[in-house]
Formats: C-alpha cells, structure tokens, sequence
C-alpha cells in the first residue's frame, strides 16, 4: 500500500449545518493523505450514498478511501480497503473477500498488533491513545507506552489514534507515531484544512530532527 501520514476519519456529528463532503474536502486540501468513511447510525441506503461520494471525492483527490466494518458496501463503491475492529470478521475472511485491497484493523495491545501483521493486516491502529468521546465503546486508553512497545515488533504501517489534538499530538510524535489519525479534532474543526496542516507541519518537523 502507498504509505500515509495523516487519516482523517469522518465523524458527521462533529459538524452540523456542514456536509461530509465539504469537510472532507476540506482534510483532504490541509494534507490528510487517507480518508476513512466510519458511520455507525446510518442505513443502508443512506451509507451507499455517503460512501459513493466520499469514493467519488478522493478519487478526485487520489487519496486512498477506507470504509469501516462494512466490507459489502467497500466492494460496491469500489473502496480502496475495509478497517475492522477486534471484534468484526476475521483477517482471513476479509483477505478472501477483499483480495488485494487494503485492511487496516485496530489493536490494543502488543499481541494483537503482532498477531494483525502474522495474519495479513497492511496496516494497524495504535490506540486509543488518550481518552475519547468519539468511539462509544471504546476500550481504556493505551496511553504513550503502546507506541513505543510496537515499534520495534510491528514492520506494517502503524498509526496512532484515540483522542489526538493539536494540543497533544507532540507526545504522539515524541514517542514514535510518524502516522496520525484524528476525528473530532479534524472534522468538529471550523477549519479542517488548518487543522490538517498543522498536524502534518508537526509531523515533518520530527521528521527533519530524526
Ligand atoms: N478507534 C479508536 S479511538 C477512535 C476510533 C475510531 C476514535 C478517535 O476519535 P477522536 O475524535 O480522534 O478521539
Ligand atoms: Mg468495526
């Protein structure tokens, strides 16, 4: 897979009165180099729609689209890859269905991140990272100490996410992340692009030191 360095995941409730498409747009100009469709409450036909813009949107932009849990809908829009949970269907499954395309799965601890890379995962999420309100059932925060354990056993692309901000995203990089993921922070902004930029320009600064 094309390596990334900013995800930005859409998160609709973060910006009423603003469209999915305008505020992904928006990520998309700031640098977000991937974008995840995550939508937990719509319906079938509405979720076809969604992710038949988001697909028409980044391909505009070639930029990578994700969608989250639904490996049907993927396929139908011609998505670039599925992101699973521990708990959806297994990697196997989803490599039989998904042939080369992209899977990301999120990890929570050490095990899981090397049993993701031994079963085909192309990339991990590392997280959650701080507290969030964005997932509801999302297990305790792994806090700084997950980053710095995987980065020696995991080779697969790994980024981090949970409760990222501007404001904190200084200890991510610190600890090792070279890839961000970030929803409120990015889609409940009034200025996404600005918000984009600004992790991207923190991520190149430890870039340039290291
Ligand atoms: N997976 C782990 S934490 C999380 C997901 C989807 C939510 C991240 O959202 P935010 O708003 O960046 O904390
Ligand atoms: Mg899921």
């Amino acid at each position: 897979m094309k390596d990334f360095r900013l995800y930005a995941i859409t998160g609709e409730n973060f910006h009423p009165g603003r469209s999915l498409e305008e505020v992904m747009e928006q990520a998309i100009l700031g640098g977000a180099d991937i974008v995840q469709f995550r939508d937990k409450s719509s319906g079938k036909h509405e979720l076809l729609q969604k992710a038949k813009s988001l697909r028409q949107l980044t391909r505009r932009y070639g930029v990578p689209l994700i969608v989250n849990d639904h490996i049907d809908l993927a396929l139908e829009v011609n998505a670039d890859g599925v992101h699973l949970g521990q708990g959806d269907v297994s990697l196997t499954e989803a490599r039989h269905r998904l042939g080369s395309k992209i899977i990301g799965i999120s990890t929570h601890a050490l095990q899981e991140a090397v049993a993701a890379q031994q079963n085909g995962a192309d990339y991990i999420g590392v997280g959650p990272i701080y507290a969030t309100q964005t997932k509801a059932d999302v297990v305790d925060p792994v806090g700084l100490d997950y980053i710095r354990e995987v980065s020696p056993h995991v080779s697969i692309p790994y980024v981090a996410i949970g409760g990222i901000k501007l404001s904190n995203v200084d200890a991510v990089i610190e600890a090792g992340a070279t890839r961000i993921c970030a929803v409120s922070e990015i889609v409940g902004s009034d200025d996404p692009a600005a918000v984009c930029r600004a992790f991207l320009e923190k991520l190149s600064l430890k870039e340039r030191r290291s």
